[in-house]
């Protein structure tokens, strides 16, 4: 074989996949595993594939068997392993060379290596590969960021790897240095919250009206054929209708209630905070797989508080959980979307929000029925930048909202946990009050810290008479 034309560090599950679904859509590529008889392994199940695969046994070979400009992925352990192939390849690569992080590198770091490349005159990319293993191999939606005329070198082999939507690839160029990583995060962020949310009606069907998982799956099967249709509520079904093939008993019954979490979920609400955002689903289902972890205490409190009194009510209809989970996604988006935009205007990347929707309508784990019509209304402007005030959303939402009010209801009083969908209702009831209740804090705030407050009048940095505050007798209230 002449040449690759892409090269790839890294043959573990992402890499090994991504490889074939490269060599497969007709580009050569040579491939490099830091253990090495795993790509003797890798192009030894190859197939018909191997006739495109170059393996290689050191990093002087692998970037010698790329035409040049260079590109070449890596696909390792996010964090240090990235730093230690990039050092291993900078020596070996001429101006102009590419290296690009397809893994879930915090986009703080993908902004921190790009500055240092480029001082090297090598181009550096973030971009962020979602679907899993099986997107690897056949599509996935991927999100690029990067100097954008070295794009156009990769962009046909990213393209013709990526998911479809119609003919419309899945993946795009969001911007330069970590807007392709933050996009990516982003991307988690509501995955993590549409997660959480799926498993709080779980809860609710399970612990609040005894239904068995098969019952509450064959459930989500009926809503996947309607407006909630995507990806996480399919497998979802799937997953409570399995039964484990050890016990016989319903496989979510045997797995322990214990979350784990790789950080891109605690990454999109860290810097949510930092550009003065809140995301509060997000942040919800963050917090939700923390104190799932915490399994020994939870058990303590459930024997001490057992007795604490919780009232018994009827469980709202399935309609309500249904029309409450698509009112509490949107709000989920809607808070996604928010995010993006700041993050684009502080690190000036111009990441096209359409372009984002559009990109996750295939191969990626937030796929959904829904995002063919948000990025239609990302188009036609969204009013005060939220999703949520755009007409269709606005409609959607204004129906679901008394569902999630009932719902949110029914599990406060009878004492059952979803956070993330009393956070959705919580920043809707925020939006749609003109005035809120933060004038008593920034009174609070002058008080004691002489901070001052706008007046209602007009005009910034007045202060209270609270010296001489007539006390006022709380019967009076
Ligand atoms: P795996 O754990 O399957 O593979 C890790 C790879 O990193 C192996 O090839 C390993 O080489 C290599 N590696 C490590 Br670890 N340290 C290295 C070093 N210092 N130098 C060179 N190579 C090193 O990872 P994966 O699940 O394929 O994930 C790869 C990236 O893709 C991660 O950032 C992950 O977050 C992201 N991602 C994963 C998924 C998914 O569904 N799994 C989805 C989307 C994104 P070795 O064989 O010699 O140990």
């Amino acid at each position: 074989m002449s040449q690759a034309r892409i090269g790839l560090v890294g043959l573990g599950v992402m890499g090994a996949n991504l490889s074939l679904n490269i060599a497969e859509n007709g580009f050569p590529i040579a491939v490099y595993n830091r253990t090495t008889s795993i790509t003797d392994d890798f192009i030894a199940s190859a197939g018909d594939l191997a006739s495109n695969v170059v393996g290689t046994k050191s990093y002087e070979e692998l970037v010698a068997s790329l035409t040049t400009p260079r590109a070449i992925i890596i696909l390792v352990k996010a964090g240090g392993p990235v730093d230690a192939v990039i050092e291993s390849l900078t020596p070996l690569l001429d101006e102009g060379d590419m290296i690009i992080d397809a893994g879930n590198a915090n986009f703080h770091d993908t902004r921190r290596r790009e500055a240092a490349l480029s001082e090297k005159g090598l181009k550096f990319f973030g971009m962020g590969v979602s679907g899993g293993e099986e997107g690897a191999r056949h599509g996935p939606s991927i999100m690029v960021g990067g100097d954008a005329s070295s794009y156009e070198v990769i962009r046909d082999i990213v393209e013709a790897i990526s998911a479809k939507h119609g003919d419309t690839p899945c993946a795009a160029h969001f911007g330069p240095d970590g807007a392709g990583h933050f996009v990516k995060t982003v991307h988690n962020g509501i995955e993590y919250a549409d997660m959480q949310m799926i498993a709080e009606v779980y809860g609710l069907l399970r612990d609040g009206a005894g239904h068995a998982p098969a019952e509450i799956g064959a459930l989500f099967e009926q809503w996947n054929k309607g407006t909630l249709e995507s990806y996480l509520v399919e497998i979802t079904a799937k997953v409570l209708q399995e039964s484990d093939p050890k016990t016989g008993q319903p496989m979510v019954d045997v797995i322990v209630d214990k979350a784990g979490q790789k950080g891109t979920g605690r990454w999109t609400a860290i810097e949510a905070i930092t550009l003065g955002q809140s995301p509060s689903t997000i942040e919800a289902a963050v917090a939700a797989r923390s104190w799932s972890s915490e399994k020994e205490t939870r058990l303590a409190g459930e024997a001490l508080f057992a007795e604490t009194p919780a009232e018994a009510a009827p469980i709202p209809p399935v309609e309500d959980l249904e029309a409450a989970l698509l009112a509490a996604k949107i709000i989920a988006y809607d808070q996604g979307f928010k995010l993006l935009a700041a993050a684009s205007e502080a690190y000036e990347w111009n990441t096209d929000l359409a372009v984002a929707a559009e990109v996750w309508r295939e191969g990626c784990i937030i796929r959904s029925a829904l995002l063919d019509d948000m990025a239609s209304a990302i188009r036609e402007g969204l009013p005060h930048g939220q999703l949520l005030f755009a007409p269709r959303f606005a409609d959607l939402v204004k129906t679901g909202v008394r569902a999630l009010r009932r719902v949110v209801s029914y599990a406060a009083i009878t004492g059952l946990p979803i956070p993330a969908f009393a956070n959705a209702l919580a920043y809707f009831d925020t939006l749609r009050q003109g005035r809120g209740t933060t004038d008593l804090v920034q009174a609070q705030r002058d008080f004691f810290g002489a901070h001052g407050f706008e007046r209602t009048d007009g005009g910034a940095g007045h202060h209270g008479p609270w010296g001489g505050t007539t006390a006022h007798s709380a019967a009076q209230l």
